[in-house]
């Protein structure tokens, strides 16, 4: 054979070796174009902005297991489990399964935010309650809001022809009755000034003095302690804040007990509404 043959056929068998990792190669970079490809497809799981999710949880075993795992993964840069200290195991459950848990020292709603609050790392912050009341499928909707530029989005009960599951006469009524009062004594246009499902800038919480004892002194008078929504949607109001609503349905608590207190939450939050009338400014 003349000698530039049987170097043609060295060459050629060293590239017959070389065949499979070729498919290898060409496997791996279609793999990687279909994952890419079905991220953007879901959109859900594509965020631009800093945001931690805020789970506040007292006893809410069930709804932890159940809706945590459905949360679209890569939305949110923290998830921020607090707990006010369940009997249930929410808390030993939620960090068995790697997630951020704090456990706040005081009793009542407000101090789970008060206390978790300097652990937010989130330049925005998602308040989420995983009962089964708040829809995982609006989140997208919420944070393309925040991306609008507005500084707080609520996911309202109310606007636009959505409706809550979860409302019984009273809270119904309830909810209907703070919000007509905080617009009309702090000049808003709320359809939902209660609910949790909300989000807004981290920073809100503290430039509305939300972390302060003081701005709760009212729930004194009714032997509690509440929840800060009301307050953050009246200071909100009063700061002209740039704030939008996105229809939300509320489906119905799946599972645990409601914590609410209707009464006496009912009555610390009205005198807490004609307060800041005259208070703080
Ligand atoms: N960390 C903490 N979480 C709480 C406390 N009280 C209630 N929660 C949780 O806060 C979330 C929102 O609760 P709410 O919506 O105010 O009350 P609810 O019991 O769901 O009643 P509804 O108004 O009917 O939805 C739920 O996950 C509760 O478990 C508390 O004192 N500390
Ligand atoms: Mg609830």
């Amino acid at each position: 054979m003349p000698q530039h043959a049987a170097c043609l056929l060295n060459y050629l068998t060293h590239l017959v070796k070389f065949i499979p990792y070729f498919f290898e190669l060409r496997a791996r970079v279609f793999w990687i174009k279909d994952l890419r490809s079905s991220d953007i497809f879901q959109g859900s799981e594509i965020t631009y902005l800093n945001i931690t999710l805020f789970v506040p949880v007292l006893n809410e075993l069930q709804g932890l297991k159940y809706f945590l795992p459905k949360l679209p993964s890569g939305m949110f840069s923290q998830i921020l489990i607090v707990d006010g200290d369940s009997s249930d195991g929410s808390a030993e459950w939620a960090r068995s399964q790697g997630y951020e848990v704090v456990v706040q020292s005081k009793k009542g709603l407000r101090h789970a935010y008060m206390e978790a609050w300097p652990k937010i790392r989130g330049e925005y912050v998602m308040t989420y309650s995983p009962d089964g009341n708040c829809k995982i499928s609006d989140m997208q909707l919420i944070i393309d809001k925040l991306q609008e530029g507005y500084d707080m989005v609520i996911a309202s009960r109310y606007y636009q022809g959505a409706k809550s599951e979860d409302d019984s006469m009273i809270t119904g009524f309830g909810n209907w009755l703070f919000t007509q009062a905080i617009n009309v004594l702090h000049g808003s246009k709320y359809s939902d000034a209660m609910t949790i499902y909300r989000a807004y800038r981290t920073s809100l919480f503290n430039e509305l003095d939300l972390d302060k004892d003081d701005s709760y002194s009212v729930e004194r008078l009714y032997f509690t302690k509440i929840g800060i929504e009301p307050l953050l949607s009246v200071r909100a109001a009063k700061k002209k804040i740039k704030v939008c609503d996105i229809p939300s349905d509320e489906p119905k608590r799946l599972t645990g007990k409601r914590k609410l207190q209707i009464f006496r939450w009912g009555a610390a939050y009205m005198s807490q509404v004609i307060r800041e009338v005259y208070h703080w400014r």
